[in-house]
């Protein structure tokens, strides 16, 4: 069967508002998908709260939105109970570094198989242009009236220190990018972060027209593999960079799970592996 982009579509028109950059996002996560030919069946998508929590609703998949900065942990149990789903996670910047950041590090030591949309707008969009890890200092917002004092959040170097496999940067007006950039993350095995610059219009920290002027891409001669090199890239601010950062191979959670399973069974191939015997030895 043909799938069509519409296929990826929910019956859910979405709501943002209109020039919101999460509608360069979607459509870039439904092309890269229709073009990986992945069955929406085979889809779980997980999100956080926040305007950019609202993507588990408007993609065709089986959809999970949960409570605010938890999606990485409730995406890791539905890998783990369906190693076979493509599963997906996406969030903003306030979901996903401020209240949700504790559990970036965790899921990447596990280098659990889910790609992680992470929307940056740096504000909280939803609850109305609330200062958030990623507001710039001197910023006035609804928090912040003076100006943001706190110190802005390095993204990248942080992903970089917790080892995550694959980390990509992109911004959601480059739509040949941010597609391509989602197929290698979902193509991946492990943990991928796309991390996206994607403008809120209505408050608007970051401005679509700068954005466009900040970023460009990679050189051609970058070597995604080489780590420190991949944290001098990060901490450019002239240019700042877009593409694949980071990647690297290394073992999945559930390769490790299977590999544990394997050994725990081992000297007992004969027998049937039991949970109920396992509960009773400790009766
Ligand atoms: C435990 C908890 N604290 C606070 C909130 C209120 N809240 C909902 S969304 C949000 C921030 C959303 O910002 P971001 O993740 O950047 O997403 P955006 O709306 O900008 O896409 C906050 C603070 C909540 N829902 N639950
Ligand atoms: S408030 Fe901002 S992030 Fe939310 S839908 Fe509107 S433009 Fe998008």
């Amino acid at each position: 069967m043909k799938r069509t982009l519409q296929d990826y579509k929910s019956d859910i028109k979405p709501v943002w508002c209109p020039g919101c950059g999460d509608y360069g996002v979607l459509a870039a996560l439904q092309k890269a998908l229709l073009a990986l030919e992945i069955p929406p069946e085979d889809i779980i998508t997980v999100s956080g709260i926040g305007c950019s929590g609202r993507f588990s609703h408007f993609l065709n998949s089986y959809s999970f939105h949960g409570t605010h900065g938890r999606a990485l942990p409730t995406a890791v149990g539905a890998k783990t109970a369906k190693p076979d789903c493509t599963v997906l996670v996406a969030g903003g910047d306030g979901d996903g570094l401020g209240i949700g950041g504790g559990h970036i590090s965790p899921v990447a030591r596990k280098n659990v198989d889910l790609t992680y949309i992470l929307i940056d707008n740096r504000v909280y969009g939803l609850t109305k242009g609330q200062a958030s890890p990623t507001t710039p200092i001197g910023t006035k917002t609804k928090t912040s009236p003076l100006g943001v004092y706190e110190s802005t959040l390095d993204v990248l170097p942080v992903f970089l220190a917790y080892d995550v496999s694959f980390i990509a940067r992109s911004i959601s007006t480059n739509m040949k990018q941010m597609t391509e950039i989602m197929q290698a993350a979902i193509t991946h095995k492990g943990m991928s972060i796309v991390y996206i610059m994607s403008p809120c219009v209505t408050f608007p920290v970051l401005k679509s027209k700068e954005m466009k002027e900040m970023y460009q891409p990679l050189p051609d001669s970058y070597d995604p593999t080489n780590k420190m090199m991949a944290f001098e890239m990060a901490y450019k601010s002239g240019p700042m960079y877009s593409g694949i950062f980071y990647q690297i191979s290394k073992p999945t959670l559930d390769e490790q799970l299977d590999s544990d399973f394997e050994k725990a069974t081992r000297n007992n191939k004969s027998k049937p592996y039991s949970v109920e015997e396992v509960l009773n030895g400790f009766a």
